[in-house]
């Protein structure tokens, strides 16, 4: 595979600075030598900037909309490029990246005639619409973005939207009221962490897989380092106890590698001024490692669809 890493240190989503530093700490732990190592070929295309954008209204409710909007058209237009190259790894960057890296990819499957499907691993559900957050921080709205919900003004409109069928959240374990409503009305498959204590972290995801597999769809995963317990990745700004386990993390990604599904991931909320000497940016490497085949031994390929 052609990995083609996509810096977006983008940190406008929300309110605590750091996840600018995300990509660079991403490289410093040694992502690209780690996906060399199992034999992929990296490019790495360093950090983007978006263009000039105009200031906020004064008072505005949403924090920094204009600068996400600036970001959500570049990486739209190079997610949808990368696409035809290889397979984008988007390095955050808050969470407000995947409102352009979802789209694009989304784009791009749409140009090919297949359907596109998202994996989001996180503690929060980023359904909210504009209207919907009571933060106004955007990096609570990707999932409500690309799977179309309204009152996204001035963003670029979703010509693609994944189709909440498609959709597949894991790790929850804060949704707020608008959105529990939201998701209520919704055929978005979730697994909150009650799940995963009770039936395992496999379950639901092997049912997805097989759903993904079955429609020749491509796969789009988005990994949020909150999905993960505080005491084992501590660098985010959202930390919420009682997370995935690091067992968690690798048992999900290795499934995901032998389904040989994934066309797209995004490595986002990494803040590495709270990290811990680098330990949180090394297990998301680690993490990513596992996607993309490490393993430590072979066992007969499970197959889904
Ligand atoms: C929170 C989002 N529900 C909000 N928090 C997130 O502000 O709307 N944290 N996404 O990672
Ligand atoms: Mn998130
Ligand atoms: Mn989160
Ligand atoms: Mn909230």
């Amino acid at each position: 595979t052609t990995c083609i890493l996509i810096g977006a240190p983008l940190d406008c989503g929300k309110r605590r600075p750091g996840c600018l530093m995300g990509p660079d700490a991403l490289r410093t732990a040694g992502l690209a030598a780690a996906l060399g190592e199992l034999g992929h070929r990296v490019e790495d295309r360093g950090n983007l900037r978006p263009d000039a954008f105009a200031p906020d209204d004064p008072g505005a409710r949403l924090y920094r909309r204009n600068e996400t909007i600036a970001w959500t058209e570049l990486l739209r237009r190079e997610a949808r490029a990368a696409m035809a190259e290889g397979l984008p790894i988007f390095l955050g960057g808050d969470h407000a990246l995947s409102l352009g890296s979802v789209t694009g990819v989304a784009d791009h499957a749409a140009a090919v005639g297949r359907p596109q499907f998202v994996l989001w691993l996180d503690a929060h559900s980023d359904i909210h619409t504009p209207r919907t957050s009571d933060s106004g921080n955007l990096h609570g709205t990707p999932i409500g973005y690309v799977t179309g919900r309204p009152d996204f003004d001035g963003f670029p409109p979703v010509t693609a939207p994944v189709p909440p069928e498609n959709v597949c959240l894991i790790g929850l374990r804060s949704v707020d009221p608008a959105e529990r409503q939201a998701l209520e009305q919704s055929p978005i498959r979730r697994h909150d962490m009650r799940d995963i204590d009770e039936n395992g972290i496999a379950r639901g995801l092997a049912a997805f897989l097989e759903q993904v597999a079955a429609q020749n769809g491509m796969l789009h995963v988005s990994l949020d380092v909150d999905f993960l317990d505080p005491a084992v990745a501590p660098a985010v700004g959202t930390t919420v106890p009682g997370g995935a386990t690091v067992r968690e993390g690798h048992l999900a990604m290795e499934m995901i590698c032998d389904s040989g599904l994934m066309t797209s991931l995004d490595l986002v909320e990494l803040n590495p001024f709270l990290d811990e000497r680098g330990r949180t940016a090394h297990l998301l490497v680690e993490l990513t490692a596992s996607a993309l085949g490490r393993r430590v031994f072979d066992r007969p390929t499970r197959a889904y669809g």
